[in-house]
């Protein structure tokens, strides 16, 4: 029997991954399933092996290509077809940050509702953002931080949005593993969500009150 979407990605086997999630897209899964109970459970089990020491970095790494690839494939099954634009919005992770997965979905997610994305990348400067923010003038500002050591760059980056003098034409959301809606609130931050679909309702919402 082929292996499941979730071994091959907690095995780092991004060839096995791929296959499975084309595999699965073919029998009719639903998207969202294989991406919930199999590839994100996948991803948190292999932190659960790292904080028990079982895995190291070079695990950690060959999951989240295996991780990426496989999103890679579903990510059009996941984007509703001839949404109407509804905003556009400036996410990044932030300074010091290499984490991108959670981001990238988060990304997907909001595509998915209609926005305009521009994606920074990981290890954005707070200048970085601020810059963005007067390029591409967005209603919203997505900024992600997946390590404790990394949260006061969600602080940092807002005031230098503030300092350049645009914080009253934007919204800025924040989310990632170690944040909370208290955070979020003690930043001042204006929106927060706990995962990419969370993000995507929180994000429509805002420009649909607006
Ligand atoms: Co690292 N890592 N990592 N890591 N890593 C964590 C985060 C960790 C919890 C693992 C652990 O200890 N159990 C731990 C952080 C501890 C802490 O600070 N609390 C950790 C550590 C310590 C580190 C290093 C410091 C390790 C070291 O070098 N000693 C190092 C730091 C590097 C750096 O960034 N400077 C490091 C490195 C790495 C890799 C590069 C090897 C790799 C990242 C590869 C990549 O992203 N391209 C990696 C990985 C894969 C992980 C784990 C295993 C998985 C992260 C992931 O992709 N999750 C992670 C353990 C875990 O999360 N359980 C871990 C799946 C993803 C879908 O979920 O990212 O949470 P998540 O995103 C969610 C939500 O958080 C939310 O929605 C997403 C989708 O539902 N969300 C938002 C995210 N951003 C949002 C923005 C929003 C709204 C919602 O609005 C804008």
């Amino acid at each position: 029997m082929n292996k499941s979407v979730y071994q091959s990605i907690l095995e780092g086997d991004s060839e096995a991954a791929t296959a499975g999630v084309s595999e699965a897209l073919k029998r009719g899964e639903e998207p969202i399933r294989v991406l919930n109970e199999e590839m994100i459970a996948a991803m948190e089990e292999v932190g659960r092996l790292f904080g028990e020491q079982e895995y190291f970095i070079p695990e950690m790494m060959i999951s989240a290509r295996a991780m990426k690839e496989a999103l890679a494939i579903l990510k059009p099954h996941l984007l509703e077809s001839h949404i109407e634009p509804i905003g556009k919005i400036v996410i990044g992770t932030v300074k010091g940050d290499l984490h991108d997965i959670g981001k990238n979905l988060v990304a997907i997610m909001l595509e998915g509702v209609g926005f305009e994305v521009t994606d920074l990348g990981t290890d954005v400067s707070p200048d970085r953002f601020a810059a963005a923010v007067r390029d591409v003038n967005p209603q919203i500002v997505g900024l992600s931080a997946l390590l404790t050591t990394t949260m006061p760059y969600l602080d940092a980056s807002i005031r230098a949005i503030e300092q350049a003098g645009f914080r009253d034409r934007i919204a800025v959301m924040v989310g990632g593993a170690p944040v909370s809606q208290e955070y979020a609130e003690k930043i001042g931050a204006d929106l927060f969500a706990a995962d990419a679909a969370a993000a995507a309702k929180t994000a429509r919402n805002h420009i649909l009150a607006a």
